[in-house]
């Protein structure tokens, strides 16, 4: 019986144990919704809501429809910092919204005044 051999054996086994462990802690790819800002026409998110991906110069023509001066509450859950603006083409009045939060109630100057966004 050779008690060398199985003791090197043993920490073979023991380091591949531990690669594997660090490989399973890199996170899982984030949720495909995560990506967009929601706004929406009524309060807490409710009513009729567009998803922007990309700049958004004119509120009145989002991939989901006619949203001009209708906004009234936006959810944040992209990995940047939006801007939205009361006049189309980034003009008028600039509110910077950060990421990671939801904005429920907006009030004056945006509130159903919002004509164009994009990361900022
Ligand atoms: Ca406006």
């Amino acid at each position: 019986m050779n008690l060398k051999k199985k003791v090197m054996a043993g920490a073979g086994m023991a380091l591949a144990a531990g690669s594997l462990i660090a490989s399973a802690a890199v996170p899982a790819s984030a949720a495909p919704a995560a990506n967009s800002v929601k706004a929406c026409q009524n309060y807490n998110l409710g009513g009729a809501c567009t998803y922007l991906y990309y700049p958004e110069p004119d509120m009145g023509s989002t991939l989901d429809g006619n949203f001009q001066d209708s906004i009234s509450s936006i959810s944040n859950y992209t990995g940047n910092t939006w801007c939205f603006w009361t006049d189309n083409n980034y003009q008028g009045i600039e509110g910077v919204f950060q990421n990671n939060y939801t904005w429920n109630t907006l009030s004056y100057p945006y509130n159903d005044s919002i004509s164009s966004g994009k990361s900022c």
